[in-house]
């Protein structure tokens, strides 16, 4: 008898969670409504972007985005469901409401530069569109810029300005025909009302790019695939206006600007100024996102397939392979069912959890046994005496 609760006592130490850095065990709630709430912005997200004509959507229960979308080997959704629980819970310990204040003040860090991104598209939007009132649409204010230089002889005679002139005027052709092509018109027709619409998302946003480095990765790959070209047009946008800028005092330039002109290159310098700064902080965005759950990046961060969150030794990639299947094995119906199961799990709220591979063979149903052998001794003793 003695003997026997020895070896429980092991075996319930052996399996119970070590907090890593502090993050307390968590399980998913009705009472938190983080998770909620992110789940209800995925599927908005999901559904506009398939609204906007983005085909070939993941199901947001199954997508694993980290590495370039080659995933991580748990769903997204759990990440998710396991960071917004413990962005809900309450510390036991003063580690605990430590770790669970830090990550709740990195979340806010990301919010926060989710909503700035959404802050410049606000303002980048009527730079494109128009503003409907004294600033024009994009391609009639090029149009305007290759007039005051075709419109004067002294500036046609020099051979860079009339190029530039003639590709002011293409570009202006451009955009006005993609501006104006009625095939285009229902997503243009989204654009303005964009910035609130991704209001509705920034919690699910805002969760899924601290997770890891890896997820980091994704968001990195996406700004990469388009930079060059991004960084191309800026550098001769940039060429333009300062171009523009030494018309303005050149006092060769025969008629004089007129206070319209210079109105038309002032606006659009300070436009100019604007997009250059936000392409540069577009692309230096990943830098500032949070990874949550450590201070900087680190291998095997706490929310990661490689992290361990509770330090049981079993990675959280190999807790979702146990409760959830391989990636292949995935739908929607059994991550949905089984999520609950994968936070309990990696996060120790649940040591017991069915292919802990931390638990000796007998597992659960061993442990029920010995448990029964217990009050099967106490009873026997209490009846020897
Ligand atoms: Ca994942
Ligand atoms: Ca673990």
């Amino acid at each position: 008898m003695k003997r026997t609760s020895c070896l429980v006592a092991v075996l319930i130490l052996a399996v119970s969670s070590v907090a890593f850095a502090g993050l307390p065990p968590v399980r998913l709630t009705d009472t938190c409504a983080t998770v909620p709430t992110i789940d209800t912005e995925a599927d908005g997200l999901l559904t506009l972007l398939a609204f906007a004509g983005l085909g070939d959507l993941p199901s947001y229960w199954t997508a694993d985005l980290e590495a370039a979308m080659t995933g991580d080997g748990i769903p997204d959704s759990c990440e998710l469901a396991l960071l917004g629980s413990a962005l809900c819970a309450v510390g036991r310990t003063p580690d605990e409401v430590a770790a669970i204040a830090a990550l709740r003040g990195q979340f806010a860090t990301n919010l926060g530069l989710v909503n700035a991104l959404l802050d410049k598209l606000t303002l980048l939007i009527p730079i494109a569109l128009g503003d409907g009132d004294t600033k024009p649409s994009v391609d009639v204010r090029l149009a305007a810029a290759a007039d005051i230089i075709t419109s004067r002889p002294v500036l046609m005679s020099i051979p860079d300005l009339a190029t530039a002139a003639a590709e002011l005027d293409d570009m202006a052709v451009t955009v006005s025909d993609f501006l104006n092509d009625p095939d285009n018109a229902m997503i243009i027709g989204m654009v303005p009302g964009l910035p609130d619409s991704l209001r509705g998302v920034v919690d699910f946003v805002a969760g899924l790019v601290g997770l890891s480095t890896e997820m980091q990765g994704t968001v990195t790959d996406l700004i990469d695939q388009y930079s060059g070209d991004i960084t191309g047009i800026v550098a001769q946008v940039a060429a333009a206006r300062d171009a523009f800028i030494a018309l303005k005092t050149n006092p060769a330039v025969t008629p004089p600007l007129t206070a319209d002109e210079i109105a038309l290159i002032d606006g659009m310098v300070a436009d100019v100024n604007f997009l250059i700064d936000t392409v540069d902080w577009l692309l230096n965005l990943t830098d500032a996102v949070a990874i949550y759950g450590t201070a900087g990046k680190a291998a095997g961060e706490p929310f990661s397939a490689a992290g361990d969150y509770d330090g049981d030794g079993v990675t959280n990639g190999a807790v979702a392979a146990a409760i959830l299947g391989e990636t292949a094995s995935w739908t929607p119906a059994n991550v949905q069912a089984n999520r609950p199961a994968f936070v309990a799990a990696a996060s120790g709220d649940n040591p017991f959890w069915n292919g802990n591979p931390t638990l000796p063979a007998v597992g659960v149903v061993g442990l029920g046994l010995l448990a029964g052998i217990v009050a099967l001794g106490g009873a026997m003793s209490i009846r020897k005496k």
